[in-house]
C-alpha cells in the first residue's frame, strides 16, 4: 500500500489592510468685525492651542484670508468647526470656521 499523501494547499494570503479614515482639515475663515482676541480665545478653547500657537493662527486668516488650523476625523473635524463657529454666533460675530477633506 502507497502512503497517502497530504496536499497542502497553500491558503490565500489574507489582504486585510488597515484603512485609514480620510481627515478633514478644520479652516479658519477671515472676516472684518469679529476681535482678534476672540478669535484667540476660541481657538485656544476648541483647539486646545496655547496663546502664541493661536494669534499666529489668527493672524494668518487675517492676512492670508482662510488658515488650516489642524486635520481631525470627519465627525471631530465638523464638531469642532460647528462649537467654534457657535462661539462667535452667540457674541453676534460673524466667525467661520469650515471644514474639507483632506487629498
Ligand atoms: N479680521 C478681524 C479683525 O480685523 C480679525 C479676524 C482674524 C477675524 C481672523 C477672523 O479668522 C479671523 N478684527
Amino acid at each position: 500500500m502507497g502512503q497517502a499523501q497530504t496536499i497542502v494547499k497553500p491558503r490565500a494570503r489574507s489582504k486585510t489592510k488597515t484603512q485609514r479614515p480620510k481627515l478633514w482639515k478644520v479652516i479658519l475663515l477671515n472676516d472684518d468685525y469679529t476681535p482678534r482676541e476672540f478669535v484667540v480665545q476660541v481657538l485656544m478653547a476648541v483647539f486646545r492651542m496655547n496663546d502664541s500657537q493661536a494669534y499666529r493662527v489668527m493672524m494668518t486668516a487675517h492676512q492670508k484670508g482662510a488658515c488650516v488650523i489642524a486635520v481631525f476625523t470627519k465627525d471631530v473635524a465638523d464638531t469642532k468647526a460647528k462649537e467654534a463657529t457657535e462661539l462667535g454666533k452667540a457674541k453676534g460675530y460673524p466667525l467661520y470656521f469650515t471644514t474639507e477633506p483632506e487629498e
